[in-house]
């Protein structure tokens, strides 16, 4: 864990108790501040006071004693409305910060000299921070990781100045983060998601730009305007960008047009890889990821012999185009962590013949935007709240099944796949890319990919992948 010394002696108010909230709570008791913490739910108070931490109510406490309020980033800040918790320090001109900030501003002051590569975008934002992890614990550093990718950024390791630290950052944890300041910044790109939180799309843009504005070094997809764009505003301020892109060469950076990972050397151009080797990393998108990763970790100075070996051995992501299990000519793939549209059609572009098990609770706009994908789709078997909105965009154009639940979706999808490619001798793909939030059935997109493959590693036959 690391301790939070900045409030020391001071007070500090924790709201939301689960897997930050408590770790940040126990962070800052470690670091000397006097803490008091609240949540919502009764088992999550129960769970933080069980750890000796003090829950304490404190809508009738004169809260203008607190040095900061620090907020867990589910917790609407703005959107649909401010928490109560926000409201009350706001009225007393309290700080209203997350575990983020806590740890920009524990490193400015405890290991200024450790290295922080910091990693957002709508899309690819865990693939590439587990990549440029990876790649680095290969070729020898002290890595640590965590952040959104699950692992929260206090409960890693205490500073030291050889220590890099790789913290996958959501808009919500950047929002809570004032001032930020990575050794490297990655922005992957920008689409329409977590509108809810943000009101707009130019609020969510804003906010992920942070990130970038006040890092040494910002690695920035340029494949969407709103990212483009970022690139530009850095460039203007006479700011060291990346570029990355996988339609165009760049002056500086990384692209990956044909599979063909390329880095500028001068007037020439040097080949880092293909992506043919890396079959764990496939798909344009991924082109992107790998990109990035490669522009993050030549930034820390690696040569092309480290990255390509962190390349070559990178094991992939679960829940994230996750090959589970195969029988006959079909393959079983868990996407579970696509949560809106654009990161399933970021799947849907990766397969020929799909029969695609997606929905659950939907996102703006729903599947509007994936009709160029549909003549991919031999079937869609739809689940969760958004089952029949889904139905209603497939009408006339997908063949579908309005399933409900995995337990009628998985085995059905496995059965007509099977039926449908020996009769063509046509591989075909049986793919969970929900594009809908998991919240309505499960706790998490992880138990809804683990209940997917539980589903289909017990029909009969199939072989999983090891
Ligand atoms: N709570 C309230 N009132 C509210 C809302 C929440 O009391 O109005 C309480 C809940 O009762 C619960 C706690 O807040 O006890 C949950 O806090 P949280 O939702 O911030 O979740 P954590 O468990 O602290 O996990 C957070 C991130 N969760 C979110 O951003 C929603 C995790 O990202 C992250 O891995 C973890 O910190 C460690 O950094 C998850 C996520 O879904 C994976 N992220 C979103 C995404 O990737 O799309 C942004």
């Amino acid at each position: 864990m690391i301790p939070v010394t900045c409030y020391r002696g001071k007070r500090v108010a924790v709201f939301g108790l689960g897997g930050s909230g408590i770790v940040t709570a126990e962070a800052l008791i470690a670091g000397g501040a006097n803490v008091i913490a609240w949540d919502d739910t009764e088992a999550s108070r129960e769970a933080a006071a069980a750890r000796d931490i003090p829950v304490v109510d404190w809508r009738d406490t004169e809260f203008g004693a607190y040095s900061a309020l620090v907020l867990s980033p589910g917790v609407p800040l703005t959107h649909p409305k401010p928490h109560w918790s926000v409201e009350i320090a706001k009225a007393a001109g309290v700080e209203v910060i997350g575990d983020i900030e806590l740890f920009a501003r524990e490193r400015r002051a405890v290991a200024p000299k450790s290295q922080f590569v910091a990693i957002t975008g709508t899309n690819g934002k865990s693939t590439t921070t587990a990549l440029i992890a990876h790649i680095l614990a290969t070729a020898g550093k002290d890595v640590q990781l965590g952040g959104n990718i699950g692992r929260a950024v206090l409960s890693l390791e205490p500073f030291s100045p050889e220590k890099v630290y790789v913290v996958e950052c959501s808009s919500f944890q950047i929002e809570l983060a004032p001032s930020v300041d990575p050794t490297v910044a990655v922005h992957l790109n920008i689409s329409e998601d977590h509108l809810d939180r943000h009101g707009t799309i130019e609020a969510y843009a804003a906010v992920k730009e942070r990130l970038v504005k006040n890092a040494g070094v910002a690695v920035v997809g340029i494949d969407d305007a709103w990212s483009r764009a970022m690139a530009e505003r850095r460039e203007e301020m006479g700011l060291e960008v990346k570029r990355i892109s996988t339609h165009e060469s760049v002056k500086h950076g990384v692209w990956a047009i044909a599979g063909r990972l390329t880095e500028p050397h001068g007037l020439a151009q040097m080949v880092v890889s293909e992506m043919s080797r890396h079959p764990v990393l496939k798909g344009v998108h991924n082109a992107q990821n790998a990109a990035a990763a490669v522009a993050a970790v030549r930034s820390l100075g690696l040569g092309l012999d480290e990255v390509r070996a962190g390349l070559m051995s990178f094991p992939g992501l679960v829940h994230r185009m996750e090959p589970i299990g195969r029988i006959g000519r079909v393959t079983i793939v868990n996407d579970s962590k696509a949560t809106n549209a654009d990161a399933a059609a970021r799947a849907l572009a990766s397969f020929e013949r799909i029969f695609w098990i997606a929905g659950g609770k939907p996102k703006t706009g729903g599947i509007n935007g994936l009709s160029a994908y549909f003549p991919r789709i031999a079937k869609a078997y739809l689940i969760g709240e958004a089952a029949e909105s889904f139905a209603a965009t497939l009408e006339g154009k997908v063949p579908h099944d309005l399933s409900g639940t995995l337990e009628e979706a998985v085995p059905a999808a496995i059965a007509e796949a099977l039926a449908t490619s020996e009769a063509t001798r046509q591989d075909t793909v049986v793919l969970l890319s929900p594009a809908c939030a998991s919240f309505d059935q499960f706790k998490n997109f992880e138990e809804r990919g683990d209940r997917f493959r539980s589903l289909a590693l017990s029909y009969p036959s199939v072989t999983p992948f090891a």
